[in-house]
């Protein structure tokens, strides 16, 4: 088979998304959950092709623009990386929302986008920043402790902003790109330790250290295929507002500087979700850049038609 597709590539904060806008595979047109199950089982050749090598790379994350199911909804968006399937994404949805507008699609305001955690706000601002009022947020388990092999015993939280996250601070490296090889390295051995804990659907990992600058905070987020955040990460910083809130750290509405490894930062605050004030509404504020407008060909001859593997 050969083929053709269209894709806008951007940034957010540094962390690359590439959102299909043709070409992609038929997906039918129930809910974005179940059309995420016929991705995953049927057309994984597609994730494969458009993000891994020879057309990507390992810290791309795809998103496929569908037409959504819930008619308050404007669209709907499947987000993948290298390894697998996203529920949420937002660095991705501020990417997504940087590409609508590009293409002429939405203009300044409101939109609401359905995912396969649920459905999200997005609102372009004057400014050109993007804010995304993600799904419910919170915390399952607090200072859970695990013996992350050679960096000997890390204590964290177990929080979900969209993905699930164990969170926690480390006193023996800085959070600072100096440190991104040994932070990936503490990173994989603390989500072996936690999945091995009984959290085994934890695939994201997130380190907090000191701020540089104007911010209350400095994360780095491992991701479930091994590569880092760029950014502060949108369902990273999610899962720690949601921490934040459950321990009385940070009051409704206040504001939290989440800033990432490279530097770069997300604005964002939460209300309460729920009466019982178990769970959040976070908002994150953020800024993309549109990279490339490319096509990707798929070629039927070409050994890796369907990306490295
Ligand atoms: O911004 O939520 C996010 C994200 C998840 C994985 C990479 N970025």
């Amino acid at each position: 088979m050969s083929g053709e597709i269209r894709a806008v590539d951007s940034h957010t904060a540094g962390e690359p998304t590439r959102i299909v806008l043709d070409g992609g595979p038929s997906l039918g047109d129930g809910t974005l959950a179940e059309r995420l199950a016929i991705f995953r089982s049927t057309h994984d050749a597609y994730r494969r092709a458009i993000i891994t090598e020879p057309r990507g790379s390992d810290v791309l994350v795809g998103g496929l623009l569908c037409e959504p199911h819930d008619p308050s909804c404007q669209a709907g968006v499947i987000f993948f990386n290298n390894v697998g399937f996203l529920g949420m994404c937002g660095h991705g949805l501020i990417g997504l929302v940087e590409t609508l507008r590009a293409e002429g699609k939405i203009d300044v305001g409101q939109i609401h986008i359905e995912t396969p955690v649920g459905k999200v706000a997005a609102t372009l601002h004057d400014d050109g920043d993007i804010s995304v009022s993600n799904v419910e947020s919170y915390r399952v388990a607090k200072d859970i402790e695990v013996h992350a092999d050679a960096f000997g015993t890390v204590c964290g939280d177990v929080a979900y902003g969209g993905n699930w996250f164990f969170l926690t601070n480390t006193p023996q490296l800085n959070v600072a790109r100096s440190e991104i090889s040994n932070l990936t390295d503490m990173a994989c051995a603390i989500r072996r330790a936690v999945n091995e804990a009984g959290y085994p659907d934890v695939d994201h990992i997130e380190i907090f250290g000191e701020p540089e600058g104007q911010a209350d905070s400095r994360n780095f987020v491992l991701c479930p295929g091994l590569e880092y955040d760029r950014s502060p990460c949108g369902t990273g910083t999610s899962a720690k507002l949601a921490c934040l809130a459950a321990d009385g750290k940070l009051a409704p509405h206040q504001t939290w500087i989440q800033q990432g490894v490279l530097g770069t930062s997300f604005a964002c605050e939460y209300s309460w979700a729920d009466a019982e004030q178990t769970r959040i509404k976070p908002t994150i504020r953020g800024r993309a850049f549109i990279t490339a407008e490319t096509r990707l060909k798929l070629t039927a001859d070409d050994p890796f038609c369907w990306g490295i593997q």
